[in-house]
């Protein structure tokens, strides 16, 4: 395929007033859907004391109730759905590490728009129609592994449906198959890359080009690793599946925030304690309400996500709204001695760091009445005992000066540490059993 290519529909390039128009008129339909098919949502209206015709402009939508996963929960296994089960011909769930899975259904119509929207997101990293599209993601009911497989293949790409795991045969088929795009979490990427040096095969000299993360925070300093290390350009992709799955929100080829698509959603960004909404640039919660689901709709669903939002212009004339980097969720937020951090600001720190290998586990504990954390990294290369103690402590006066926490170092051995095969696990809480 040439360069030129560009899958641009025009409402990507919509101005302001007519993006407004549509969200609007789309809200409304939504907004009367939810309410006459979904008793959740006409018992939560109705205590709030609001209708679906009494929305007139995109700010009233401030007045109507937020959706939490709570919701989902109660309403096990179908009972958001605003369709019958019959015409739901797709149902996802994540599992959660407590209590009922998250269940998500889509209709025909939600399936249609989702390979729409995954193939508009793919196409804004540089993917092209005729690419190999290698999907290491998660085939399942996680949305990951199917998301992107009828996105790439409504994109006219060639899917290798590879799904997770077996790291070794993974990069056997990327090198055989000249993949030019590889989609996977980043921490599952950058075990790849690992296996891929171990293995003595060049991905950087491979036709990989592009790579689509997402599904996890990632940090800039990870972004670096893995554009040095596989030799691509890697792009950040959001989403969630209780709003659609991946696909919410994209990096185009620029890389400076992820554009949402504004004509299926909308994004606001709420104080997370109080609830009320926050000007564009601000930091807070981001909330999401679907304009188009027809199974599962949801109104100001509360994401937990922590982040800000931006209508800069961007360089590849996409108008829709940008989401900057999520920098963690607010239940991952760790309050170290008084002092608030996410993960992906230890990883930042951590990466690139010299002589640190970019794997890492955080584990807290109490220590008193005091949370303690102790960060374990592994050294790049061979090193004696001492002098990881010494890299040690240089890790944990870098970690107090850039991200001012205090915190235990314990460098380890190369591979000591477990590797992600999907999501990483990257921290460990034993506080809450009083360790
Ligand atoms: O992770 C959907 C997805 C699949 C997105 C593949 C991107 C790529 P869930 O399993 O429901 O859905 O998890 C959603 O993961 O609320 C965020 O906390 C986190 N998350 C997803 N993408 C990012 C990202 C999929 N790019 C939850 N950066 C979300 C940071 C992310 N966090």
């Amino acid at each position: 395929m040439s360069g030129a290519f560009m899958y641009a529909p025009e409402v990507e390039r919509l101005d302001r007033p007519a993006l407004a128009r549509l969200q609007l008129e789309r809200l409304r339909g939504l907004l009367a859907h939810a309410y006459a098919n979904v008793p959740h949502y006409r018992a939560a209206f109705d205590a709030a004391g609001v209708k679906p015709d009494g929305l007139r402009h995109l700010e009233d939508l401030a007045r109507f109730p937020f959706t939490v996963k709570a919701d989902l929960r109660d309403n096990y296994p179908f009972g958001l759905f605003a369709v019958p089960r019959e015409q739901v011909v797709r149902i996802h769930a994540s599992s959660g590490t407590t209590g009922r899975p998250t269940v998500v259904g889509y209709t025909e119509a939600d399936l249609d728009n989702w390979a729409g929207l995954m193939a508009r997101s793919l196409a804004a990293t540089g993917v092209r129609p005729g690419d190999v599209v290698h999907n290491a993601y998660g085939y399942g009911l996680f949305t990951g592994g199917l998301g992107f497989h009828y996105g790439a293949e409504r994109l006219k790409c060639s899917v290798v449906p590879m799904s997770g795991g077996n790291t070794e045969k993974q990069i056997g088929l990327i090198m055989d198959f000249g993949a030019r795009a590889l989609a996977a979490t980043p921490s599952y990427a950058l075990n790849i890359a690992e296996v891929a040096e171990q293995m003595g095969v060049s991905l950087v000299d491979a036709p990989l080009a592009v790579g689509v993360f997402g599904a996890e925070p990632w940090s800039e300093t990870m972004r670096a690793e893995l554009d040095r290390r596989l030799g691509i350009s890697a792009c950040d992709m959001y989403g969630l599946s209780e709003i659609m799955g991946p696909g919410v929100a994209i990096e185009c080829e620029h890389r400076v925030g992820l554009h949402g698509w504004e004509d299926h959603f909308l994004f606001e960004i709420v104080d997370p304690e109080t609830l009320e909404p926050l000007p564009m640039g601000a930091e807070g919660e981001l909330v999401i309400t679907t304009l188009s689901k027809q199974a599962l709709p949801m109104v100001r669903y509360r994401t937990r996500d922590i982040t800000r939002l931006t209508d800069e212009p961007c360089a590849c004339g996409r108008t829709h709204v940008r989401i900057l980097r999520v920098t963690g969720r607010n239940d991952d937020m760790m309050i170290i001695r008084g002092v608030n951090v996410y993960p992906s600001q230890i990883e930042a720190a951590l990466v690139g760091f010299p002589g640190v290998a970019p794997h890492y586990l955080l584990t807290l504990t109490r220590q008193g009445s005091l949370d303690h954390l102790t960060v374990e990294v592994e050294a790049e290369g061979g090193r004696d005992e001492d002098d990881r103690a010494h890299l040690a402590r240089q890790v944990r006066h870098h970690l107090k000066s850039l991200v001012g926490i205090s915190s235990e170092v314990i460098v380890r051995l190369p591979g000591e540490l477990p590797r992600s095969q999907g999501k990483a696990i990257r921290v460990r809480d034993l506080r809450k059993e009083g360790t």
